[in-house]
Order: structure tokens, then C-alpha cells, then sequence
């Protein structure tokens, strides 16, 4: 049995304050969360360094940890070959759930195309242009629906061609590009990489870890520049490219006296279906019917993240959260299609009587109630849930408690949104965002990203280390449930400036945009990808990505998902800094690798900090680092002592 609870403070687990208070609810009310249980299970030393492999019978095979090289598995494995093995599977599995939910959205833009799916339509076609355009596929005079179903052939391959290079390709800078053909990791499709890299680390196949490293790129890429780009751009193109919008977010925007329904999952066709069925009358008029003032749609983790902005839909809080969403007893119900959903979510919602209801065959949960979205008719399943969630709300039993807290900001920073906020209407560019760079006002770009973990203290350290960048005159980028740890800390609004260095803030006040840009969800990580290499393609900041002052990090990580992230940015060139642990052991040839020659070979590279504070450090010496080669360094000085010299005579004055 695990300790008595109440011995973990609850100020230790979280920073989040709604968080906070469900889990002290939770506690009273003797329901078990995962924040306890991280604390009862103690991780293995072994697999917390990822010294052990079970790819055959002959072992399990467990490494000395401390004396890494003192023994090898029953195969001869070394624990190069099985760290880097174990290290590929990860890739593997967190490319194959994003280029998986990108394929499904693919197929939902053929359907679309060809009227098989009658209730999403085309919300941007001057995007579905643009990137008809970028892969070579003729527009002038064409029939939208004629382009849309060549764009639909030629991104196909994204996921299932064979052989040759995948369409996205063309939108990578060129050095780079020749960087990956050099070094044969230019991926195909990302079904052949991700089959070769599972072929490569069984039992008895690639055993040369740099060789692994390879198919890890190789793999990883075919996710960021595959997958997730093209998941990213169909979404704007089905359902609208999103603009800066404000949004109020954290447990506070749960309403008493109304039906209370929270969306979590990933793709976002689940909440845009859920959007159209709440807004139908008759539906509205059974939840008025039932005493209630509305219907309240809630998203939550990613797809709330891809949707809010798009619709000004309100966003509850991330993956360590959804538990506690539930605590407040005034959830009338959850939907959930794919990834990050915890399988407690069910007993913790039967607890609060609150219906519990997945919606894609892909992923079932044990005992959950199956409303089967089906994209031909997808209101079917989205009037059913909330049919469902009315029922709950007029037998509601359990007591309601719900956090006041709400925090507004901005959110919705597309890429296309961040090249017209800083060229204009008129001519969209991405060249004040590089001057300011070149002249110093800016340090350099960072993206903060990635999962919450029940093992590090909730959202702190993506806000500590957020603060630390912008405070440095580091622009931040963020997507995914770090993006809602600094939305729920106040950092996503204009006010957040305040907290920023003197030229970042002065750059901020002159475009009217805050320090800290919220892009979405995490495929759509993809559009740092496409900011970056605008930056290289506008000029003054090197030829290739890996020239640019960028830096990205990941401080709360817990998912495989992540791991693939943060490789496809390592390899298209960007320094990545993980927070808390890191699946390796320490003092090998793989750590080596990846963490120091990667970079020689004009690759980016992996770092690890445990405190938010060093992780800061680590990227801003990166970022200095860079503007030094490429002979900017000392444009930074002179800026800055100019704005200190302004200020004394403004003080003066
Ligand atoms: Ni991405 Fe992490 Fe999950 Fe989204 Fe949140 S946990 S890797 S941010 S919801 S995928
Ligand atoms: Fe052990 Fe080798 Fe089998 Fe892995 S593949 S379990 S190291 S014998």
C-alpha cells in the first residue's frame, strides 16, 4: 500500500491553483490521482536510464547502470546498441501517433473534397492555395476542388510512398536539406520509416548506434516535416487558420448552472463536431428544459488547444489536470478521442458520476462507454454526448465545487498570422522579426513546449524557465500543455511584457504582440519549424536552421511523443534542452552522440537540466553562442547600453 496521502503537501505536486484545490478535494473525498501515484511508484533505476531490453526471450537483459560496459545482454548487445535501440522505439512510437493523426486528417480532406462528408467544408482556401503553391502543384485558372485533390495525391505520400523524398521536403532550407542527403536521412514515407526503424532494433539487426541514429532522424523527420506538418496545414485548411484571439482558461471557466462539457484528445474533428451539435437549437433547448443556462463546451490538453483559437472555445487546463477537472463534480460529461488520456480518467469520473465516453476505435478505454465518431455523420456521436451531459446536469447529486480562477489571454499565433503581424497587410513579412535579431534587441527564438509529468512539479517549470527567456530578451514560441501552464500563470497576454527584457519588450510594444506566442497544439510544433526556416530563407542569420539563435525545450516531458519532437528539431538543426529525466545511460557512447557530436556533424543537439533556471541558462548560452558565429554579438551590446542610455535621460528628463 502506498503511504498515507495526505503525507505529499499538495504545494509540492503543482503550481496550478485550481490543480491544487481538486487535489486536496480529491484527497477528502478518497479518490486516488496520479499525482499520489507517482509518488507511490518509485521508477525503476534500470529503465529510468533505459539500461535494460526485452526485444527477445534470451532476456530480459538489464545493464549495470553504474558500470555501464561491465557486461552486455545474452545476445552481445551492448548498452550503445540497446540505449540507442530503446531510444528508436520511442521515436518510432511517437511519429507513428502523430503521422497517424495526420493521415486521419488527410482522409477527412478527401472526404470533404468528394461531398462524402457534408458538415466541414473548406474554411481556408487561400492556405490550401499556398500550399499548393509551395509543392509545385499548378493553381493559375484551376478549379479549387481540381487543386485540393492533387494537393490530397501529393501529400499522400507523406505517409505511404516508398520511395524518394516526402513532399515537405521542398519547404526545407536548402542547406539543410543537403546536410540530410548527405547524410541519407531524407525521409520517404513515414510508414517505410517508421517499419525500417522497428525492423532495425529487433533482436540481431542494427546493432552500430550511430547507424541507429540515423533511422532515428530519419524517422523523427518524417514526423515533423511529415506527419505533423501536414496534420497542421490540412486543420487550417478544413477548419480555418488561426488568428490571435483572447481566451479565458483554467478550472474557472466551469459554469454551475450550466452543462459542463469537456473535450480532451487530439484531433480536432471531435470538437469541432461537438461545436456545431451545442450550437443547435433544439439541443439548447433540452438543456434550457432542464433547468440549466447553457451549454458550456470546455476543451482541454491539445485538441482544446487546436480549436480554441480558432473558435474562441474556452480551455480548462493540461494533461496533469484532467483528473482534477473531474474533482470538481461539475463536469456533466467527458469526451475523449485519442492520446494523453489517462485510463483512470473512467473510475475517477464514475466517482463523480460523471458520464465518461471515448469516441475513435483506435483508442477504447476498458469499461468506457463507446459513442463511435464517424466522420460521414459525425453529429450523431457529438448530439448523443450531449444528450448525455443534459441527463447528468438534471440528476446532478454529488456537490459541486468548482475553482474561481479564470486567466485571459492571447493565443492563436499561426505562422501566417506571425508573418502578417510583423510585415502588415499588405506585405507579410518575416524580416523585422530578423532585423530585430541582428541589431540585438531581440536574443534569439525559443521554443517551450511539451507534456506536464506528475513526476516534476506541475507547470513550474515551463513558467520559471518561460520567465527566465523572455526576462533575457528571448522570444518564446509555445504549443501543447506548456502553452496552457503559462496561459493559466497570465504570460500569454500583452501584460507579460512586463516581464520581459528591456529590447524584447520594446519590439513587443512596437508590433503589439505579447513576449510569449501560443501556437497550438503539438503537431503543430510544425509551425516553428516553418517560422525557422523562414527566418533562414528571409536572410542575415546563416544559410542553414541550425545557424539560427534559436533554442527548444521541453521541461515537464513525459510522452514518446515528446522524444520524437524534440529529435526532429535536433535533427533539422536546433539545440533541445529536456527537463527532469532523460532516457539515457549516463557515461555511454550513445550520451556522447547525442549530446555532443551530433552538433559537429552540423546536426543540432540534446542537453538535459533538471532546474528550470539552468535549462534557461543552457539555451541562452546557445543562443549567445550562435550569435557569435554568425558575428552578431556585438550589435546586442551596443543596443542594449543605447536603451540604458535613453532611459537615464528619460529619467533625467
Ligand atoms: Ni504533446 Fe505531451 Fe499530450 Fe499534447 Fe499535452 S501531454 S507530447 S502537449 S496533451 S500531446
Ligand atoms: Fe537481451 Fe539481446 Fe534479447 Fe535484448 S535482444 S533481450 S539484449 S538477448
Amino acid at each position: 500500500m502506498a503511504k498515507p496521502l495526505e503525507l505529499i503537501k499538495v504545494e509540492d505536486l503543482t503550481i496550478c491553483e485550481s490543480t491544487a484545490q481538486m487535489i486536496t478535494k480529491a484527497r477528502k473525498d478518497g479518490v486516488e490521482l496520479f499525482f499520489d501515484r507517482a509518488q507511490a511508484m518509485k521508477p525503476c533505476p534500470i529503465g529510468e536510464q533505459s539500461a535494460c531490453c526485452k526485444h527477445c526471450s534470451m532476456g530480459p537483459c538489464r545493464m549495470n547502470v553504474n558500470s555501464p560496459y561491465d557486461r552486455v545482454g545474452v545476445c552481445g548487445a551492448t548498452i550503445d546498441t540497446i540505449v540507442a535501440r530503446n531510444f528508436g522505439r520511442m521515436v518510432a512510437a511517437g511519429t507513428a501517433a502523430h503521422t497517424d493523426h495526420g493521415m486521419a486528417m488527410l482522409e477527412l480532406f478527401r472526404d470533404v473534397i468528394n461531398g462524402k462528408v457534408k458538415d466541414f467544408s473548406i474554411k481556408d482556401p487561400i492556405k490550401l492555395l499556398e500550399i499548393a503553391t509551395s509543392l509545385d502543384i499548378p493553381t493559375e485558372g484551376r478549379d479549387l476542388k481540381a487543386v485540393a485533390l492533387d494537393l490530397y495525391q501529393e501529400l499522400e505520400r507523406t505517409y505511404t510512398q516508398v520511395d524518394g523524398e516526402i513532399p515537405m521536403m521542398k519547404r526545407v532550407p536548402p542547406k539543410t536539406l543537403e546536410l540530410w542527403r548527405a547524410a541519407g536521412i531524407v525521409p520517404r514515407g513515414a510508414m517505410r520509416e517508421i517499419m525500417e526503424m522497428m525492423h532495425r532494433t529487433a533482436m540481431g539487426v542494427d546493432q552500430d548506434y550511430e547507424n541507429i541514429t540515423k533511422q532515428i532522424s530519419r524517422t523523427a523527420l518524417a514526423d515533423g516535416w511529415g506527419g505533423s506538418m501536414v496534420s497542421t496545414d490540412i486543420s487550417d485548411i478544413l477548419f480555418g487558420t488561426p488568428s490571435p484571439v483572447e481566451i479565458e482558461c483554467d478550472m474557472g471557466v466551469l459554469k454551475e448552472d450550466q452543462v459542463n462539457i469537456i473535450v480532451h484528445g487530439h484531433e480536432p474533428i471531435l470538437l469541432e463536431a461537438m461545436i456545431i451539435s451545442a450550437a443547435d437549437p433544439v439541443l439548447q433547448g433540452m438543456a434550457k428544459d432542464a433547468g440549466a443556462k447553457g451549454l458550456n463546451l470546455v476543451g482541454m490538453c491539445c485538441s482544446g488547444l487546436d480549436v480554441m483559437s480558432r473558435h474562441g472555445l474556452p480551455h480548462a487546463g493540461n494533461f496533469s489536470s484532467t483528473e482534477a477537472v473531474l474533482v470538481t463534480g461539475a463536469i456533466d460529461a467527458m469526451t475523449v478521442d485519442i492520446q494523453c488520456i489517462k485510463q483512470d480518467l473512467k473510475k475517477v469520473a464514475d466517482f463523480y458520476d460523471t458520464p465518461f465516453i471515448t469516441t475513435n476505435y483506435r483508442a477504447k478505454i476498458e469499461g468506457a462507454l463507446h459513442i463511435q465518431l464517424d466522420e460521414h455523420e459525425p453529429l450523431k456521436c457529438t448530439d448523443e454526448i450531449i444528450i448525455k451531459a443534459i441527463t447528468r446536469f438534471k440528476t446532478r447529486k454529488k456537490p459541486i465545487q468548482i475553482p474561481r480562477k479564470i486567466a485571459r489571454g492571447v493565443h492563436g499565433f499561426s505562422f501566417e498570422y506571425i508573418n502578417y503581424m510583423l510585415g502588415g497587410s499588405f506585405r507579410g513579412s518575416f524580416t523585422p522579426l530578423n532585423e530585430n535579431i541582428i541589431n540585438g534587441r531581440i536574443r534569439g527564438v525559443a521554443g517551450v513546449v511539451g507534456c506536464t509529468n506528475p513526476r516534476s512539479k506541475h507547470d513550474y517549470s515551463h513558467v520559471e524557465l518561460v520567465k527566465e527567456l523572455i526576462k533575457h530578451d528571448v522570444l518564446v514560441l509555445q504549443t501543447g500543455c506548456s502553452q496552457m501552464a503559462l496561459a493559466k500563470a497570465g504570460l500569454t497576454g500583452p501584460g507579460a511584457a512586463a516581464l520581459a527584457g528591456p529590447g524584447l519588450a520594446e519590439v513587443c510594444e512596437t508590433v503589439g504582440m505579447p513576449p510569449v506566442l501560443g501556437l497550438g497544439a503539438c503537431v503543430d510544433n510544425s509551425r516553428i519549424l516553418i517560422a525557422a526556416s523562414e527566418m533562414v530563407k528571409v536572410g542575415g542569420l546563416g544559410d542553414s536552421l541550425a545557424d539560427l539563435p534559436a533554442a527548444g525545450c521541453a521541461p515537464e516531458w513525459m510522452s514518446e511523443k515528446a522524444i520524437a519532437i524534440g529529435h526532429y528539431f535536433v535533427a533539422s538543426g536546433i539545440y533541445v534542452v529536456f527537463g527532469h529525466t532523460f532516457p539515457m545511460t549516463k557515461g555511454t557512447k550513445f550520451e556522447k552522440h547525442l549530446f555532443e557530436d551530433l552538433e559537429k556533424q552540423g546536426f543540432g543537439k540534446w542537453a538535459f537540466a533538471d532546474d528550470p533556471r539552468e535549462m534557461a541558462r543552457l539555451m541562452i548560452a546557445h543562443i549567445d553562442k550562435k550569435r557569435q558565429q554568425l558575428g552578431i554579438d556585438k550589435t546586442r551590446e551596443r543596443v542594449l547600453s543605447d536603451m540604458a542610455d535613453r532611459r537615464g535621460l528619460d529619467a533625467s528628463a
